[in-house]
């Protein structure tokens, strides 16, 4: 009570910043179609009708088992979205020029249409450039070989990029939103040509051109928009006309952005800057983000819904999804909407694993992102939240192409309150936040604003750095909602009566005003809420604070009964609204199908959950993952499951390459071939690049002999080995040193010249062998379009050398090896990424049914390694509960830490599949989740790890142990990803 006194005594006119609307765009653009799909400055529209594309990332290579792509895109519907965004990668598909695959893992045909059985509108991002934290950034290993510049219109790069584009969008277009030609619609509504190509010369602006009309020609007929790094006004359609910003092109105008903050090293989210206003409350003009595009609708493709993490950090996702969570969620994708952002999609919204040679050397193996969706595919609690404001999006489609409506008054300094309508029909939009927006203190305050209803003056209460998404003025099914400070959740109409779900934090007073035209009946029925009825406005009020659940009956007062639900923010998210259905209590509810008069659901439970139903009366049968289920009955959480220990170890050393006799017969001559890469290098060198030999991923080994001579006293190298890369070199089967490129820097280091000091050996008469391994973790990206991505990985050169006196080098003759066929894959099941050229790899040794009976037996953990490369191979069998869905993975050593005490590096194979890499010294992913498809749930599985080290004692192999990392009941039903299985079903390519 004092409080609210003390709310009225200080109700002042405040001017607040966000209440200046600047309205750069222009409002009477013409629409512009593009068969069912148009737009103008205001929205997208999708058959005439205006919606807010609320998209969110997934990258199904990122995801190397297909079935499970349904269970994110039916997480992502559930979360709210009513849109997902794909980008396609080049060099997945492609091992060599002319060469492409679109089967299995790569099936994208399939998964666009999962996308548009699971009722998901669909961005394409096919490149031919993405980032994306890609080796390469998506180019194709064999690109880099190419002399011609990259992103610009250089014959032969567009020759390349065309092979590509001819295919992926030939399968796009199939799945358009306009129809193949052939009576099939699918979801696709928008296409991106091209990421963030800051450079905007003549040569990239013929490069968008031929993109643009490439699109056309393979059928695309739906807008195309590129993405700005970030609001440079880079790219804007041709008719914007906006002074500073460079045309291209296309039809939208979309830019990226991550503001926010970060996680400091200790792991805690700054709350540094505020949400930026860019669009209707910003400054506009060039920079003006939506308003560089006058004629466009505000379009973020990418904004932060995480960021990546990388080799040698402490371990940032935990943070990063805490950074980019909650009350972050609804600050800053608030402020976009507010801004007349209505197409916004977060990058990501399941990151998932650069499982392989995927990632860039910016990354490790995991890509969780700390998105909503976590890598062992669990909805973390942020997931809740999108599905509340994903929910209230769905609720009122007035919010699409609202508009700035005019200032409010605020009693508070320490507040703002966007306020945007509908043009059309006069619907509010009230964004209630701190101001800045970044402000976390504790206020208790109101505003007062002319609403369509009336005059009104709102309580409200912000806790901390948090937003409130506020309608007022809106016809939700058969009522009239004049405003309420609780936030609406969810709206359906059920035999003839209204449910409305709102809720708000905990504890904290909300009201809700609806509007009738005489007395209704109101009944509480659980929970504590009072009402009152002002009969000169005909208003309804409810009061209420938000404690658990509370249920009003409204009847009577001239409209159909309303179900209205209060919950407290945790009750709320209990609740799934799914098609006809509301259903409260399962952790996830992924479908709700009605036919006749059986409902049948489907979902997860982490525990024992009681479930509530709201259904239309005809619905007399109600089945929960097809067995039937009463209304008002317990859910069964899964059972625990024990995990085998891996115990039965078998080792081979696998380093022969650096023995002197080894038989390199059939490795390829280095010699003057064509070199491309951006790396300099002393003139008169052969080309020891290893792409230059088809070698583009993982490791590769090269061999020199040399005659023994007093000069041969050092070797120095340059070599180029990405993010925490790694040579060995061996004089006579002898380890020489290694040298590892430092970690620590999210924009690593990623190439070294280091000097070894040769052993007196080397200057003993006769031949001589170095052999060299150079393990590449990844090319760099081509983020800036000067071709990063080209460059040296391998050696760049090798000179053996007297250490003092006239600069000479001692001759000597170079081999290479690398892949099993290079370009020519052997498996071209696994694809492109599975495999690098470590002998045990050329051999099939990481395959789940190589005989490994001629192997010694070995313990883990292991003491003393040899130097060089050790195999170990281990079988087990798991036994899932039927019906259960789990993420198990394989941890190494203290899960407690980031980092070991001892360094060695492990490639893991699982069942064949190169899910990752563990470096044990630089850390920080300790824990490599594996996915159900990849790993046999039910049934026999094989792991091998192909350890290596540097032979000093205690650098090892460390304890390696299976861990449940999710377990629900529920899941939906995945296949084992049919692979070779035994060296002999590899094909023959050597
Ligand atoms: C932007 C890229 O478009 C995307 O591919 C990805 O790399 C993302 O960032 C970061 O994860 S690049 C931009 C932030 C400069």
């Amino acid at each position: 009570m004092r409080a609210a006194l003390v709310v009225a005594a200080a109700l002042l006119a405040v001017p607040a910043a966000a209440q200046e609307a600047r309205q750069t765009a222009n409002f009477s653009a013409p629409v512009k179609s593009f068969g069912r799909v148009s737009y103008d400055a205001r929205s997208l529209m999708i058959d005439g009708k205006r919606t807010i594309i609320w998209s969110s990332e997934m990258h199904a290579f990122r995801l190397p088992s297909p079935d499970l792509w349904r269970d994110i895109l039916q997480k992502m519907k559930a979360s709210g979205f009513n849109t997902v965004a794909f980008y396609f990668d080049w060099g997945f598909h492609s091992p060599k020029q002319g060469v492409y695959d679109f089967s299995g893992i790569r099936d994208v045909d399939r998964l666009l249409t999962m996308a548009e059985e699971e009722g998901l509108w669909v961005i394409t991002r096919a490149g031919p450039y993405v980032n994306a934290e890609l080796t390469r950034g998506g180019f194709p290993g064999w690109l880099v070989n190419q002399r011609g510049r990259a992103r610009t219109d250089d014959p032969e790069y567009l020759a390349a990029s065309d092979e590509w584009l001819t295919r992926i969008n030939a399968i796009i277009a199939r799945h358009q939103i306009n129809g193949d030609g052939k009576g099939h619609q699918g979801n696709v509504i928008l296409h991106q040509i091209e990421n963030e190509l800051a450079l905007t010369t003549p040569a990239q602006r013929r490069y968008m051109d031929h993109l643009y009309a490439k699109a056309r020609a393979d059928g695309i007929t739906v807008p195309l928009f590129h993405n700005d790094q970030g609001r440079n006004g880079y790219w804007v359609p041709e008719d914007s006309k906006v002074e500073k910003t460079v045309p291209g092109p296309n039809d939208m105008y979309a830019f990226d952005g991550y503001p926010g903050g970060t996680c400091t090293v200790n792991g805690k989210p700054t709350r540094g800057s505020a949400a930026p206003d860019w669009g209707y409350y910003g400054p506009g003009g060039a920079k003006g983000g939506a308003s560089a595009s006058p004629n466009t609708p505000g379009f973020l493709a990418e904004f932060g819904g995480g960021w990546f993490d990388y080799w040698g950090s402490n371990g940032g996702y935990e943070c990063n999804a805490i950074q980019r969570g909650k009350r972050f969620q609804r600050v800053f994708y608030g402020t976009n909407l507010a801004n007349g952002i209505h197409i916004q999609s977060f990058y990501m919204g399941y990151g998932g694993t650069s499982w392989g040679w995927l990632p860039a050397p910016v990354v490790f193996t995991s890509y969780d992102y700390g998105a909503a969706l976590s890598e062992t595919r669990e909805l973390r609690p942020k997931a809740e939240e999108l599905k509340q404001l994903g929910g209230l999006i769905a609720a009122v489609p007035d919010l699409a192409g609202m508009v700035p409506a005019g200032p409010v008054q605020i009693s508070s300094d320490k507040v703002q309150v966007y306020h945007n309508k509908s043009p059309e029909t006069d619907a509010r939009f009230l964004l209630v936040t701190h101001k800045p927006s970044n402000g976390q203190t504790s206020d208790r305050f109101s505003f007062t604003a002319d609403l369509p209803d009336g005059r009104y003056t709102l309580p409200m209460q912000l806790d901390g750095f948090d937003a409130k998404w506020l309608v007022a003025g809106v016809n939700l099914g058969g009522q009239r909602l004049v405003y309420s400070t609780s936030e609406l959740q969810a709206i359906l109409k059920q035999d003839g009566r209204d449910i409305a779900l709102v809720y708000g934090r905990d504890s904290e007073a909300g009201e809700t005003v609806l509007r009738y035209a005489s007395a209704p009946k109101v009944t509480v029925l659980e929970g504590g809420a009072t009402s009152a009825f002002d009969a000169a406005k005909g208003d309804l009020k409810l009061s209420y604070a938000h404690r658990g659940l509370t249920r009003v009956r409204i009847s009577g007062g001239g409209r159909p009964d309303l179900l209205l639900l209060i919950g407290d923010e945790a009750a709320g998210a209990r609740f799934w609204h799914v098609g006809e259905v509301l259903v409260r209590g399962p952790a996830l509810v992924r479908s709700a199908k009605i036919k006749g008069s059986s409902l049948a659901l489907t979902g997860d439970t982490r525990e024992a959950t009681p479930l509530e139903i709201w259904a239309p009366a005809s619905v007399r049968n109600i089945t929960w993952n097809g067995v039937k289920v009463s209304a008002g009955a317990s859910l069964p959480g899964p059972a625990d499951f024990p995990l085998p220990a891996l115990t039965d170890w078998r080792v081979a050393p696998g380093s022969p390459e650096a023995n002197p006799g080894y038989d390199d017969r059939d490795w390829a001559k280095i010699d003057n071939r064509p070199y491309a890469s951006i790396t300099a290098r002393a003139d008169g060198q052969p080309n020891m690049l290893m792409d230059a030999y088809g070698f583009h991923e993982g490791d590769v080994w090269y061999r020199g002999r040399f005659g023994g001579t007093p000069d041969a006293q050092r070797l120095r190298l340059h070599y180029g080995a990405g993010g925490a890369g790694l040579v060995q070199v061996f004089l006579d089967g002898n380890l020489v040193g290694q040298d590892e490129i430092p970690a620590g820097l999210p924009r690593p280091i990623t190439t070294g010249a280091p000097s070894f000091a040769l052993p007196d050996a080397a200057r003993a008469p006769g031949e001589h062998v170095l052999s060299v391994m150079v393990r590449n973790n990844g090319h760099n990206w081509d983020l800036d379009a000067d071709d990063f991505h080209k460059e040296a990985r391998g050696l760049v050169s090798a000179s053996v050398e007297p250490v003092a006196g006239p600069s000479f080098s001692v001759p000597i003759a170079w081999k290479i090896q690398g892949r099993a066929g290079g370009e020519d894959l052997a498996d071209p099941v696994r694809g492109v990424a599975n495999n690098g050229g470590l002998d045990g790899e050329r051999r099939g040794w990481h395959l789940p049914g190589f005989d490994d009976r001629g192997w010694k037996a070995g313990t883990v953990p292991g003491s003393q390694a040899p130097s060089g490369t050790l195999w170990y191979r281990a079988g087990f069998d798991l036994a899932v509960p039927k019906g259960q869905d789990a993420t198990i993975g394989l941890a190494f050593g203290d899960r407690s830490k980031p980092r070991s005490p001892v360094a060695y590096r492990v490639l893991i194979f699982v069942n064949g599949w190169n899910m990752g890499q563990f470096i044990a010294h630089v850390g920080p992913q300790r824990v490599f989740p594996i996915p159900e498809g990849i790993l046999n749930h039910r049934g026999r599985n094989h792991i091998a790890l192909a350890v290596t080290a540097d032979g000093v004692r205690g650098n090892a192999l460390e304890q390696v142990k299976l861990v449940t990392l999710r377990n629900v009941r529920g899941g939906i039903r995945v296949r084992m990803v049919a692979a070779p299985s035994t060296p002999s079903e590899l094909k023959q390519v050597d």
